[in-house]
């Protein structure tokens, strides 16, 4: 199956006479999408994470879960729309290999992704995660632990990932006066004063310079171990890491030895390896960890972007052009 015929669907050859859902969408979602397509027979099904409903004779599923079998056992399955965006629990050689297309829903979450960040960096750097365990204790804290502050201002950002997320954490925090350097895979000019494009081959030089390092790449071949016991040991040390990417873009046994040596100044985690983290876990305990447990991407307009992606392509499909949002099997997003 050539490159070209993962980009779109012929309308001829695939319709589109039924598609399913497999999470329990916001009231009314379903029934404009069944208003605006009534050819297309819409069927609502579980939610993935809580049982997979076999897909049958669907063209076409919107999920965040599929196992491998499942699409032997779906014939007529060409296109799945994943919820989220990350699809390193996809199983990508079993859909590129059927030709069916992937998309999926990333951009829909930068925004408030961006804010999390953002949100972590200040309260790492103002203390706030010992301050409202303070709280809990009803001890007014003025004592010289508060001295124990950074600024952010003036400070150096290396953001790891420079898609829609990692450009959002960058004007973000370039409106706070740090100096953003931002990493990804091609060359790319920026027009935003303090931030810079840069290409992942300067990532052991940026890591030496960085007062905060931010992970947002996918999991893929490429990006897991990346950040591992040689490449923490050379960033400057006392930084501070944040992980709104994967888990195991991190090799966690070094990253809870840095944060106990201080090498790492503090992190902050939504994404951890294992996830969830095991209760006995070392890294809940370190007196410098945050872990906001794969929060980041929630936000009440979620599904509204999800919808409108959903929506505009089912046109694309329905026209045979190709989709938004389509996952480059070969980069593994
Ligand atoms: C995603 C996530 O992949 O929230 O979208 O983890």
């Amino acid at each position: 199956m050539g490159e070209e015929c993962l980009k779109s669907a012929d309308s001829a050859a695939a319709p589109l006479r039924r598609l399913m859902v497999r999470y329990s969408l916001p009231p009314g979602t379903l029934e404009s999408l069944q208003a605006a397509f009534p050819d297309i027979e819409f069927i609502q099904a579980e939610d993935a994470f809580v049982q997979l409903t076999p897909l049958g004779d669907v063209d076409a599923v919107v999920t965040w879960n599929l196992a491998e079998d499942e699409i032997a056992a779906a014939p007529n399955l060409r296109w799945v729309q994943w919820i989220g965006a990350g699809v390193d629990h996809a199983p990508l050689a079993a859909l590129r290999n059927r030709g069916i297309l992937l998309t999926n829903n990333r951009g829909v979450h930068a925004n408030n992704i961006a804010e999390h960040v953002i949100g972590m960096m200040i309260s790492l750097a103002r203390n706030f995660p010992n301050l409202v365990r303070a709280q809990d204790q009803h001890v007014w804290k003025m004592d010289e632990e508060r001295w124990n502050v950074k600024e952010l201002a003036g400070s150096r950002l290396v953001v790891l990932g420079a898609g829609n997320l990692g450009s959002a954490i960058a004007r973000k925090a370039a409106g706070l006066d740090l100096d953003v350097v931002v990493l990804g895979r091609n060359p790319r000019e920026t027009y935003l004063d303090r931030v810079t494009y840069r290409t992942i081959d300067a990532l052991d030089a940026e890591l030496a310079e960085a007062d905060h390092v931010v992970i947002c790449t996918p999991l893929t071949d490429e990006t897991r171990g990346l950040i591992d016991a040689d490449r923490i040991a050379r960033v400057k040390p006392g930084a501070y890491l944040y992980n709104v990417g994967r888990g195991p873009i991190v090799d966690t046994d070094a990253l809870v030895a840095a944060l106990q040596s201080g090498q790492l100044g503090a992190a902050a985690l939504d994404v951890t390896d294992p996830e969830p983290l095991p209760a006995e876990h070392p890294l809940w305990d370190l007196p410098n960890v945050f872990i906001t447990g794969h929060t980041s991407g929630a936000t009440p307009h979620y599904w509204d972007r999800a919808a409108r992606i959903l929506e505009g392509n089912i046109r694309h499909y329905l026209a045979g052009e190709p989709l938004d949002n389509l996952v480059d099997y070969d980069l593994g997003y």
